[in-house]
């Protein structure tokens, strides 16, 4: 689980984002779309699922509000994302599966854009950081 020094390190890194996070998030959902496209299944409802697209865009920064959101929580995920599990659970039916293959696309993402910055210790509090919100996002699902 995430030790004091990943916790420190996942907010360092939040806290340089310095509103690149929206792109960020777009890009690895862009990634996440193309790398593994049984995702595409579950936005089939939106007009354009292309990169760059009006929705894909929107979408990035709705995830990233919701990490960010996360990043606040990081001493008590399952709590503070009862009700986003809640939803992916029951109303959005999402395959949890699908929490790690964003995840690795988040981290791709991050990667790309701190460059040097991401070094190993980052990579690492960062990956433990997302498992630990895709495991907080799967305790609704029965
Ligand atoms: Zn999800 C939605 C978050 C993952 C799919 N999401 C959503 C939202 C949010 C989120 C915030 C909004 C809600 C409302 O509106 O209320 N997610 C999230 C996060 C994560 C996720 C944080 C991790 C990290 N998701 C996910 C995945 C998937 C998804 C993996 C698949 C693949 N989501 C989704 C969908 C939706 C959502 C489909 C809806 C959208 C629309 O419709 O537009």
């Amino acid at each position: 689980s995430l030790t004091a020094e990943d916790k420190a390190l996942v907010k360092t890194i939040w806290g340089k984002l310095n509103g690149k996070a929206d792109a960020i998030g777009a890009e690895a959902l862009e990634r996440m779309l193309i790398v593994y496209p049984t995702t595409k299944a579950y936005f089939a409802h939106w007009p354009d699922i292309s990169p760059g697209s009006e929705s894909v865009r929107s979408h990035g920064k709705t995830i990233m509000a919701a990490v960010a959101d996360a990043v606040g929580k990081i001493d008590n995920l399952v709590d503070g994302l009862s009700d986003l599990s809640e939803l992916h659970a029951t109303k959005l039916r999402i395959d949890p599966s699908n929490f790690e293959i964003l995840s690795l696309s988040l981290v791709m993402s991050l990667a790309r854009e701190f460059q040097s910055d991401f070094t190993p210790e980052v990579h690492t509090a960062m990956s433990k950081f997302f498992e630990a919100v895709s495991t907080a996002l799967t305790d609704k699902y029965k």
